[in-house]
C-alpha cells in the first residue's frame, strides 16, 4: 500500500486525510458546521460525562496496521476526523449496468438524489444510535464497560462526519442542507423522528445496549459493506474506513452479552440451581434469567431485520442497477455481477405457508443482504450457547424466525411466532409477553442497573471480560471521572 493518503493531518481543526487544506470552500462549510456538531454532542450526546477523562483510542492513520492512538481525551475535545481507505489505482465499477467503467470520482448526476438518499439514511442512523445510548453512562456496570460505550459512541459521530464530509464536498448546498437536518432530527423525537424505525427505540439499558452493538451494529457492517463495493469511489473509500471501526462495536456486543450469559450461569452453578426457567430464583441472585435474555434477542433480531428494507425493492434494484449500492462482498461473487435473467430464492409467505419463491435477483437484493446478515449473526449466537453448554446447564438461545415482530416488508401484516407458527392477531398479543421483554422483565434490569466505579469492579450481572482494552491490566482506571 501507497503512503499516499495513509497519515492523518492532525494540525487542522478537522483532522483528515484528504487535503482539506487545499479545498477552502468545502474546509469552510465544514468548519461552520463544527459549532453546531459540539453543540449537538453536548446537549444530545453522552449525558454527565462530559468533563470525564476517558481512554479512547484516536485514529492516526488508515492503514490496518497501526491505526489507534489511545490516550486519555475528555469526549468533547475528541477529534473528530474525515478518514478514506487509500484511494486503489484504477479502480473500476464492478456490478450494475456501469460494470467496467473507471470507478466515478465525482457524483454522476442521472444518480445524484439516489445517492444522496443513500448518504443522508446512512448518515442519520449515526448520531440516532449516540441520542439512543446518552442515558447509559450512570449506571455502567464498571469502568470498562463505560468506556466501550464511550467509544462506540464518538466513532458513531465520526461516522456521521464520514457522510456530513461526502455530503457537503459533492452536494453543494443540497449537501449543506442535509448536513443541518442531521442535527435537527433526533431519536424518538414525536416531530422530527429519525428516519428509520429501530433507530427510533429506546436503549433503556445495558443488555440493550450489549444487544443493539451485537444485532444493529451488525446490520451497519451489511450495509457499509455493501456500500464500500460502490462505483461512486469517495463512498467506497468512506465505508472501508467506517468498517474498521464497526468491528469493535459488535465485538462490545458479543463479548457483553457473552459476559451477562456467563455470570448468570455461574451464579446458577453456584446457587444450585439448574432449572433455568426458575426465573424468579434466578432473579434472587442479581443476575438476568436466560429466558429473559432470550427475550432481548427476539426484540433486537427483530428490529434489525426491518433495518433491511421490504425484502423486494425497486429501490434496492434501482441502486445496484447504477452501481452505487452492491451485494455482501460483491466481487468476491461468482456471477455476471448484472443479475441479467437471474433469481434469488425469497421467503415468502404463499397459502398459508412459509416457501422460497424466485424473484429477479436484481429486486431481491434487500432479501439477500437480510439472509447473509443472519448468516453472520448466528456465529455469534453458537458462541452464546457454548459459554451455556460448558457451565452445564442446558438452555439454548436462539433466533426467532425471521418474520416474528416485523413492521416492514413481507411479513409485517403477519403475526407470527418465534418459531415461525402464523396466529392470529388476539393470539399473538396474549402471548407477547412469553416472546418479548414484558414489563416485569425490565423492572427486574432496570432493578439491576447500578453504577459501578471503582477501577477492575463489576456489576454482579456481568463477568469480567478477558481481557483489557490496549492490554491495560485488570484494575485500569479506564474512565477518570471528573470530581
Ligand atoms: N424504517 O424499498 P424499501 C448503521 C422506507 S445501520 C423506516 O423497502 P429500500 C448503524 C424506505 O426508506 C445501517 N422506513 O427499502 C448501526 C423507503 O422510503 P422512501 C444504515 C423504512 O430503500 C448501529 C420505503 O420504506 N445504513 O449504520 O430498498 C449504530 C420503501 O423502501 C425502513 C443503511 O441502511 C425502516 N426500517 O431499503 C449506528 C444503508 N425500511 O425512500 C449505525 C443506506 C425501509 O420511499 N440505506 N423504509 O421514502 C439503504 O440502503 C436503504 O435506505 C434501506 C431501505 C436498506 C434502509
Amino acid at each position: 500500500m501507497s503512503d499516499v493518503n495513509v497519515q492523518v493531518n492532525y494540525d487542522d481543526l478537522i483532522p483528515n486525510n484528504v487535503d482539506l487544506a487545499s479545498d477552502r470552500r468545502l474546509k469552510r462549510a465544514l468548519e461552520e458546521w463544527h459549532p453546531g456538531y459540539i453543540d449537538w454532542w453536548k446537549s444530545m450526546g453522552p449525558e454527565g460525562f462530559q468533563e470525564a477523562q476517558v481512554y479512547l483510542r484516536t485514529a492516526v492513520g488508515v492503514d490496518p496496521a497501526g491505526w489507534a492512538k489511545f490516550g486519555y481525551v475528555k469526549m468533547p475535545d475528541y477529534r473528530w476526523g474525515i478518514l478514506l481507505a487509500p484511494q486503489e489505482e484504477g479502480r473500476k465499477i464492478n456490478f450494475g449496468r456501469h460494470k467496467g467503467e473507471p470507478a466515478w470520482q465525482e457524483v454522476p448526476g442521472e444518480y445524484r438524489s439516489l445517492l444522496r438518499r443513500l448518504l443522508v439514511v446512512q448518515g442519520d442512523t449515526e448520531p440516532a444510535s449516540v441520542e439512543q445510548q446518552r442515558h447509559l453512562g450512570s449506571t455502567a456496570p464498571s469502568l470498562y464497560d463505560l468506556r466501550n460505550l464511550f467509544q462506540v459512541n464518538v466513532e458513531e459521530g465520526r461516522h456521521l462526519w464520514a457522510m456530513v464530509y461526502l455530503l457537503q464536498k459533492y452536494f453543494g448546498r443540497d449537501g449543506r442542507e442535509e448536513a443541518e437536518a442531521m442535527l435537527r432530527r433526533h431519536s424518538g423525537d414525536a416531530d422530527k423522528p429519525r428516519l428509520l424505525g429501530a433507530f427510533n427505540e429506546a436503549t433503556p439499558d445495558w443488555l440493550s445496549f450489549f444487544m443493539f452493538t451485537y444485532f444493529t451494529d451488525r446490520d451497519g457492517k451489511m450495509q457499509l459493506a455493501s456500500l464500500a463495493e460502490s462505483g461512486f469511489d469517495p463512498l467506497s473509500r468512506t465505508c472501508r474506513f467506517m468498517l474498521t471501526e464497526e468491528a469493535h462495536h459488535m465485538f462490545v456486543g458479543e463479548s457483553g452479552v457473552g459476559r451477562v450469559i456467563q455470570r448468570t450461569c455461574e451464579a446458577m452453578k453456584e446457587a444450585g440451581i439448574d432449572d433455568p426457567n426458575n426465573v424468579e430464583a434466578v432473579r434472587q441472585l442479581g443476575v438476568i434469567d436466560l429466558p429473559t435474555i432470550q427475550k432481548k434477542i427476539n426484540f433486537h433480531f427483530a428490529v434489525t431485520l426491518d433495518l433491511f428494507g421490504a425484502e423486494v425493492s425497486t429501490n434496492a434494484a434501482n441502486a445496484y442497477n447504477a452501481g452505487l449500492k452492491g451485494r455482501y462482498q460483491e466481487t468476491k461473487l461468482d456471477d455476471d455481477h448484472q443479475l441479467d435473467g437471474s433469481t434469488y430464492p425469497v421467503l415468502k409467505y404463499v397459502d398459508g405457508e412459509f416457501k422460497t419463491v424466485d424473484e429477479p435477483a436484481l429486486n431481491a437484493i434487500n432479501a439477500r443482504l437480510r439472509d447473509d446478515y443472519v448468516k453472520d449473526a448466528e456465529g455469534g449466537v453458537k458462541r452464546w450457547n457454548k459459554i451455556i453448554a460448558k457451565t452445564g446447564i442446558e438452555f439454548e438461545v436462539q433466533l426467532p424466525h425471521p418474520a416474528f415482530s416485523r413492521r416492514i416488508g413481507e411479513f409485517a401484516e403477519l403475526s407470527v411466532t418465534p418459531d415461525g407458527s402464523v396466529v392470529s392477531a388476539d393470539a399473538w398479543q396474549a402471548e407477547r409477553d412469553q416472546w418479548l421483554p414484558a414489563r416485569a422483565d425490565l423492572e427486574h434490569i432496570n432493578s439491576l442497573m447500578q453504577p459501578v466505579q471503582q477501577p477492575g469492579q463489576y456489576a454482579s450481572w456481568i463477568a469480567e471480560p478477558k481481557v483489557g482494552i490496549d492490554n491495560q491490566p485488570g484494575d485500569f482506571e479506564y474512565v477518570q471521572l471528573a470530581s
